[in-house]
């Protein structure tokens, strides 16, 4: 399909509403729907999966420290509507086809309320996976403002699920970022970051094999998916009407495997105050913005020098980024359009304060272990290549189990070609540096001999990070303290396709020997609520 770019209107997702407030304690409910929505004007109504009937789902927004409770409600079809491979871990014959269980990326959440892949749940709660523990999940919201979004992490599924549409914005406030005087209100705006493809008819494609898969299954999972079509909060290459003003953007990559690296063609700077876990120190003055799956970036965009003006916000990342010699001249070059066609309604009083916060950085020293995991592919047992964290599949004896409060350091080593962004639950972390080493080397003798010295983040990754980009080649170091809550979590690659197929594993946030003290505490499966404040 052909379709128009900058036709039709960036849609806005509304603020979603609370059914009740109980004991000061907001109580919402959340439910999951198949319906049809325009995706661009000119096409036929595309189907979709939802939250609350609209795709993407609405903004839940949140003080920092307000508790809340999210009743996550399945009413979707038996069937699935794309392919599913049931050769892939915890999508097999005896498990229902359609099963959602909801993950807040980035949150930092208790593990009965964490979204664990396992504890799925079918329409009505008619059937649960192993894990399932409860209905309603409950948020503390403890963390520092940020973007966070919620999206569904069902086991075997979670690719297919997520293309569907399940996905939508988690906002965190605070008193202290709205004292910083930014853009805000309708000059706040969340840009969502998908791709897709669509059949003549209007319908998703999501491939049922790859070309080249040797087996005789099918569907087959493949290696990943990137759409030829991109979309901003639900609609193909939108335009946005803007005053000659200060805007904020909070943006989120939720496609499946697609990186971007954003930049104006009106080459204006971005000037980007906050990444995936909160503000940054400082605003970084930056002309580009690579952004892989599931990373956040939250920026301000100055028009006001560009009255009349249209400027395109354009994807200068390759299909294959970044190893991909072509460069990328398709139709994903483009994202979106701002016409800066409103009248200045009033004066712009909003700042970029040039200091935004204090980030508390963790010393190397401070790290009782450091763990050296590496980012591996190999042949599966059909012949197919498949992508494991540490030579290891899901269903592996756990492996890493920090003890609540530890601070460690993970050391992550990619051989493969291509890039993953490794997504970590439960913490924020901090970038320490990356290094280069040699693959050929690694190759025969299993063991990473460097080749570079280490280099420290660029300056807008020197902040708190979820999700880091390990690429080909690389050895990236990251930090991070895991607490509060005991417990098991997860830590994947978020490309969709990997996550789903084996890159994912869990963890063990344990209680130590000297911490047993509190061991007699223990009465539940996950002791998250027990150690909650510990
Ligand atoms: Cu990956």
């Amino acid at each position: 399909m052909n379709l128009l770019k900058f036709i039709d209107k960036l849609p806005l997702p509304r603020v979603l509403q609370p059914v009740r407030v109980k004991d000061g304690i907001k109580y919402y409910e959340v439910t999951m729907t198949e319906f049809h929505q325009s995706l661009h004007s000119s096409m036929p109504k595309t189907r979709v999966w939802g939250y609350e009937h609209t795709y993407p789902g609405p903004v839940i927004e949140v003080s920092k420290g307000e508790r809340i409770r999210v009743k996550w409600i399945n009413d979707l079809p038996s069937k699935h509507f794309l392919p599913i491979d049931k050769t892939v871990h915890g999508a097999g014959k005896d498990t229902p086809e359609v099963r959602t269980v909801v993950h807040l990326h980035g949150g930092i959440t208790p593990a009965d309320s964490d979204g664990y892949p396992d504890a799925w749940f079918t329409n009505g709660f008619k059937q649960v996976g192993p894990f399932f523990e409860q209905e309603v999940y409950e948020y503390e919201n403890l963390q520092d403002a940020t973007t966070l979004w919620y999206h569904d992490h069902a086991i075997g599924i979670t690719r297919l699920n997520i293309y569907a549409g399940l996905a939508g914005y988690y906002l965190i406030r605070s008193k202290h970022e709205q004292s910083l005087n930014l853009p805000k209100d309708k000059y706040e705006i969340p840009l969502l970051l998908q791709d897709r493809t669509f059949n003549k008819d209007g319908s998703l494609y999501y491939p049922k094999k790859e070309a080249d898969d040797p087996t005789n299954i099918y569907p087959s999972i493949v290696a990943k998916f990137m759409g030829e079509n991109i979309l901003v909060n639900g609609k193909v290459w939108p335009y946005l009407e803007v005053e000659p003003r200060k805007y904020r953007f909070r943006l989120i990559n939720g496609s499946n495997a697609r990186y971007y690296k954003i930049r104006l063609d009106s080459n204006q700077p971005f000037y980007q105050i906050g990444t995936d876990g909160g503000l940054l120190e400082e605003p970084v003055t930056i002309k580009s913005i690579i952004l892989g799956p599931a990373e956040r970036a939250d920026v301000i965009i100055d028009f006001s020098s560009q009255k009349h003006n249209k400027i395109v916000l354009i994807n200068d990342a390759k299909d294959e980024f970044p190893e991909d010699p072509k460069i990328n001249q398709s139709n994903t070059r483009f994202i979106m359009q701002f016409r800066v066609t409103l009248p200045l309604l009033s004066n712009d009083t909003s700042t970029i304060p040039p200091k935004l916060t204090d980030i508390n950085f963790y010393k190397e020293q401070e790290a009782i272990r450091t763990r050296h995991l590496e980012l591996i592919a190999q042949d599966d047992q059909y012949g197919r290549r498949i992508r494991l964290l540490d030579y290891k599949t899901w269903d592996d004896p756990i492996t890493e189990k920090p003890a609540l409060n530890d601070i460690e350091i993970w050391s992550l080593s990619n051989p493969t070609t291509g890039g993953h962004p490794i997504h970590l639950h439960l913490v924020k972390f901090q970038i320490l540096d990356k290094q280069l080493f040699d693959v050929e080397h690694y190759e025969k003798t299993k063991q990473i001999k460097y080749i570079s010295e280490r280099m420290p983040p660029a300056a807008n990754d020197h902040g708190w990070k979820d999700v880091i980009n390990v690429f080909h080649g690389e050895t990236a170091r990251i930090i991070a303290k895991f607490a509060p809550y005991t417990g098991r979590f997860v830590w994947h690659c978020h490309i969709l396709e990997h996550e789903d197929y084996e890159m994912m594993r869990p963890f063990d946030v344990v209680i130590r020997k000297e911490q047993s003290r509190l061991k007699k505490l223990i009465y539940n499966k996950t002791w998250s609520h027990i150690f909650k404040n510990t």
